[in-house]
């Protein structure tokens, strides 16, 4: 396959609800989409980068200027495959997201010139995927409690609150003494030091299915020593940046579930080795999410239905991101998403709305 074009646009997207973290509040979306032209036909990828580097070290304005200046330079003009990719942009270090958005766009035409679906090529082997649903951190308990009385409405099979010294035990015991033994994590985005630790053990009553990344990313060896201290299970999200540091993470006794999410890794074909390392030595996986568009969440979707993701993800539905998605709508069902069946994503971009939502065009 030969890179004949590529297309970078910037779309803006309302949140339909402020999401807030421990590192920030979001009330809007600014994504980075790639259009990949090949001889064999064209491919969309999405980089999940946020505006600013909080979550991790890449932002979205990073992303499209090494995409430009870097990437997209040592794979223009050659023969290649999407599982190349990674190979010819291994000399630039870091940038995950930013490869990770090219590596799906070629992968997206490589498999539609093909007629295979993302979930064929990743072995996906469920037709629907359980959803989970994040919850940010709120103004009140009461606020709180409405939220997630909502999202249990919809169906969501399980509820993940996002907390922060200040807003933990009490919101966690709040949502238990409601919904009773609903399905119930925390996120606390690296919020956390060691010297929390008998705190985040105050935890360990109300049967949490994980604590996700309580500090911060370079602690790996830090949350081996909290995990002989907390009885919940630790789930790391912004440690695990390749499928070495995750094989290293389980082997230090740091985390006993993995959040993967394609984006951090450097590519879904990553995140396919993460899964199928973790498989390999008992440690269950469940699909983050970085509040993506229909095209990340075809993806995401797909690979939720590999074997060994066995927790519920946060693959939640269109409408509790955006008013309108860029592609059809995401409908939860029974709790469900259906994985997307048509050849590459499997999904169909609204043109007509993708053009009247783009701030930025540009080739790169
Ligand atoms: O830590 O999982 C996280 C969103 C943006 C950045 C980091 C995270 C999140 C979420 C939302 O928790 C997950 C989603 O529904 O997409
Ligand atoms: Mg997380």
């Amino acid at each position: 396959m030969k890179i004949e074009k590529v297309e970078l646009r910037r779309i803006h997207m309302d949140l339909v609800a402020p999401f807030e973290t421990s590192f920030g509040v979001q009330t809007e979306r600014d994504v980075l989409l790639v259009n990949v032209l090949t001889d064999r036909g064209e491919g969309w990828g999405e980089c999940v980068a946020g505006e600013e580097p909080t979550y991790s070290s890449e932002y979205v304005d990073g992303a499209q200027h090494v995409l430009i200046h870097h990437l997209v330079p040592r794979l223009a003009r050659r023969d290649l495959a999407a599982k190349d990719v990674a190979t010819l942009l291994r000399p630039v270090h870091g940038h995950h997201m930013a490869k990770a958005a090219i590596e799906m766009a070629l992968l997206d035409a490589e498999l539609r010139a093909q007629g295979e679906s993302f979930a064929q090529f990743f072995g996906a082997t469920r037709t629907e995927v359980d959803c989970g649903v994040s919850v940010g951190i709120h103004r009140s308990i009461a606020e709180l409690l409405a939220t997630v009385d909502a999202y249990l409405e919809q169906g969501y099979r399980r509820i993940k609150l996002k907390i922060k010294p200040g807003w933990d035990v009490e919101p966690v015991r709040a949502v238990r003494e409601k919904f009773g033994d609903v399905p119930l994590q925390v996120d606390a985005n690296t919020a956390y030091s060691l010297s929390d630790a008998e705190h985040l053990a105050e935890l360990d009553p109300f049967e949490l299915l994980l604590i996700e990344q309580p500090m911060p990313e370079e602690q790996v060896l830090a949350h081996a020593t909290l995990a002989k201290v907390v009885k919940t299970p630790i789930c790391l999200d912004e440690s695990i940046t390749s499928a070495q540091t995750a094989a290293d993470a389980i082997e230090l006794g740091a985390c006993r579930i993995i959040n993967v999410k394609p984006g951090r890794v450097g590519g879904y074909l990553e995140a396919r080795t993460i899964h199928d390392l973790c498989a390999e030595r008992g440690v269950p996986v469940w699909m983050g999410g970085m509040l993506e568009t229909g095209l990340g969440r075809a993806a995401n979707v797909a690979m939720a239905a590999m074997p060994n993701f066995t927790l519920p993800g946060d693959t939640s539905a269109s409408d509790r991101y955006y008013h309108r998605d860029i592609t059809e709508p995401f409908v939860l069902r029974d709790g469900r998403l259906k994985v997307p069946a048509g050849p590459g994503l499997g999904v169909r971009l609204d043109r007509e709305y993708l053009d009247s939502i783009t701030s930025w065009k540009g080739e790169a």
